[in-house]
């Protein structure tokens, strides 16, 4: 019965997910625009960022979403599919659940955020 019951639910997965990605293609929005300067000021501290992901977690497209409208290159680590990140995520989260934004300060100190909400948020602040 559990087998069954994965299976519809991989099934179910696999049916949704062009439609989500798709829908994701169409709604997300521009960029906003900056100087070249500020840009790059930002990318350097984007680069101690990286988000973990399902593909096709619609809080994640939501993430991706604020990521895409502020313009900021954060690196994507799937841990859906790719067992090293998943590995990460739950020893360094503690809970294999997305997304999560691990941020790596100066020190190399990191943070694991949860929640979609939060993560938002935390992004308007840094890079709004
Ligand atoms: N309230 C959370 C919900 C996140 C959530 O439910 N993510 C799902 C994937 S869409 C997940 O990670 N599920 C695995 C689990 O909860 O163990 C948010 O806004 O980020």
């Amino acid at each position: 019965m559990r087998m069954i019951i994965r299976a519809f639910f991989r099934l179910l997965r696999l049916i949704l997910t062009p439609f989500m990605l798709l829908s994701e293609k169409l709604t997300t929005p521009k960029a906003i625009e900056r100087s070249p300067e500020r840009q790059a000021e930002i990318d350097k501290a984007t680069a101690n960022l990286a988000l973990y992901e399902f593909r096709a977690c619609p809080f994640c497209i939501k993430v991706r979403k604020e990521m895409a409208r502020l313009g900021l290159d954060i690196e994507r680590r799937d841990a859906q599919r790719d067992p090293v990140h998943r590995e990460a995520l739950l020893k360094g989260g503690g809970a294999v659940k997305v997304p999560c934004l691990l941020i790596r300060d100066e020190q190399g100190v990191e943070r694991w955020m949860y929640e979609s909400g939060e993560i938002n948020d935390w992004l308007g602040r840094e890079f709004g």
